[in-house]
């Protein structure tokens, strides 16, 4: 077995232990409880998952194992030179629980570099489609060419016993890790540079070597590339595409399988997709209003129309934070050093201004505060990336540090299948009338 493994199984068999023990002594106790209107909208606040790798405190946002994202950006560490945390590293944090060294972190990179070659057949799997597929419709087709490779599929179909699982969840994870820069540049350089394929450069770690592959040679951009894949990479376990690959892993669906459903779940507007769509929002501002330098009052007016049409401010709002995303600071924090004067981030800072008060003034947003989103595609269009379409496949490359170490928890604590109840109209309008109940089976 590798280090990585060796030191992933003793954390979680201990844990393993501590949870069973856990279970047997407080499994009566209750947490909260449901009501009819969690059960109806959206199951906020209900508790009802674990999830390792970190936590989400409404005012504080998120925690990686216990790490802010400042902690982190000062903690993890960093490739020579840099001054971004290596992804790597907050891979091996969220998959054992304790911070790396870089020699630990450096140890990562080599395990991803040694497994990211990508078979040929994803790339024609990927040539077949249409190039004005979406690129996330491209990546995930991409990451379901690559299941051929599952080695837990593969097992599974062979007998393997229970007690295997982990092993084979957490091979097929790293495996799956380590090639996604490699597909997600395959797809930007097919689409928006006539297939004009950049090899992997073998010296690079893995951010940066993404940066390398897309084209982009500013040592800036690759610092950049470092910041998004780690403040992207997790957000608790409620989130859609945290959720869906927890949830079809629960059927004992391989790796790729499950982390390409999440990834579906990414791409809705609502979820991911809201990155492209904070870019598209202020273009089509910028065009109708004839300046990339809007005023205040121009801003207001145009986020006010959005509303009277019925649309999302894009970027702004959260099903569970009710303050700033500290994500979206640390961005404005890496545009603010790289990129004081930088118009379209002007923009984005002056919208941070405008809309949280008209967002409150409708009284229904619960919060009116930016979120991941808001910024993170006018620090890629700095560099020269405006196919604001592609931004979502870079948000899932990231995702997929999250939502595996998950997976590889979730199956080395053998978590069973996922299967809430779910209840009909009519069995809860019984239920009020005192004709019943509607729980259990
Ligand atoms: N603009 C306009 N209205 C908004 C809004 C926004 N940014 N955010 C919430 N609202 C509205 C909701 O649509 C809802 O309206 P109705 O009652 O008319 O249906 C009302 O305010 C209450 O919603 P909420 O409880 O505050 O928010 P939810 O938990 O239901 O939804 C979210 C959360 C993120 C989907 C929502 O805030 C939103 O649509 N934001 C814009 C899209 C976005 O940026 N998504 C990315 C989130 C981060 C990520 O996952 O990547």
């Amino acid at each position: 077995m590798g280090i990585l493994k060796d030191k992933f199984k003793a954390k979680a068999d201990a844990a393993a232990t501590e949870i069973k023990a856990m279970l047997k002594e407080h499994g009566g106790k209750k947490i909260g409880e449901v009501t009819l209107a969690q059960i109806y909208q959206g199951m906020r606040g209900m508790t009802g998952l674990v999830s390792e790798t970190s936590l989400l405190d409404p005012q504080e946002g998120i925690r990686f194992r216990g790490y802010s994202i400042p902690e982190l950006r000062a903690q993890l560490p960093k490739v020579d030179g840099g001054t971004e945390p290596m992804p790597e590293g907050l891979f091996y944090l969220m998959l054992i629980g304790e911070l790396p060294t870089k020699e630990e972190a450096d140890h990562v990179t080599d395990v991803f570099q040694r497994r990211s070659h990508v078979p040929n057949h994803v790339f024609k799997t990927i040539d077949a489609l249409p190039n004005a597929t979406h690129p996330m419709t491209m990546f995930v087709t991409g990451v379901m060419a690559l299941q051929t490779e599952s080695l837990f599929a593969k097992r599974y179909a062979e007998g393997m016993s229970k007690k295997d699982y982990w092993e084979a969840t957490f091979d097929d994870s790293i495996t799956l890790i380590a090639r996604l820069p490699r597909i997600a540049a395959y797809i930007y350089r097919k689409k928006y540079h006539n297939g004009d394929d950049i090899n992997p450069d073998g010296m690079l770690d893995w951010a940066g070597n993404l940066a390398h592959m897309l084209g982009f040679e500013n040592p800036n951009f690759q610092k950049l590339m470092r910041l998004y894949m780690t403040i992207h990479a997790d957000h608790e376990g409620g989130n859609v595409s945290a959720h869906t690959t927890h949830l079809v892993g629960s059927a004992l669906a391989d790796p790729y399988l499950s982390y390409a459903a999440g990834m579906n779940g990414l791409a809705g507007p609502l979820h991911g997709l809201a990155n492209q769509e904070v870019i598209k929002w202020i273009f089509e501002m910028q065009e109708k209003l004839g300046t990339d330098l809007p005023t205040h009052d121009q801003i207001e007016k145009y986020v006010r129309d959005t509303l009277d049409q019925g649309k999302v401010v894009p970027g702004y709002g959260h099903a569970v934070l009710r303050q700033t995303d500290p994500r979206f600071i640390a961005q404005m924090d890496f545009g603010k050093t790289y990129m004081r004067d930088d118009k379209l981030c002007r923009t984005v800072w002056k919208i941070y201004e405008v809309v949280p008060p008209i967002l409150e003034s409708l009284g229904k947003v619960k919060n009116p505060w930016p979120n991941v989103d808001a910024h993170s595609g006018a620090l890629l269009v700095h560099f020269g990336m405006k196919e604001y379409e592609f931004y979502t496949v870079l948000f899932a490359v990231s995702r997929a540090l999250g939502v595996l170490a998950n997976l590889c928890w979730s199956r080395a604590l053998g978590f069973p299948i996922e299967r809430p109840k779910s209840v009909t109209t009519e069995s809860v309008k019984n239920w009020l009338n005192g004709e019943g109940e509607i729980w259990g089976e």
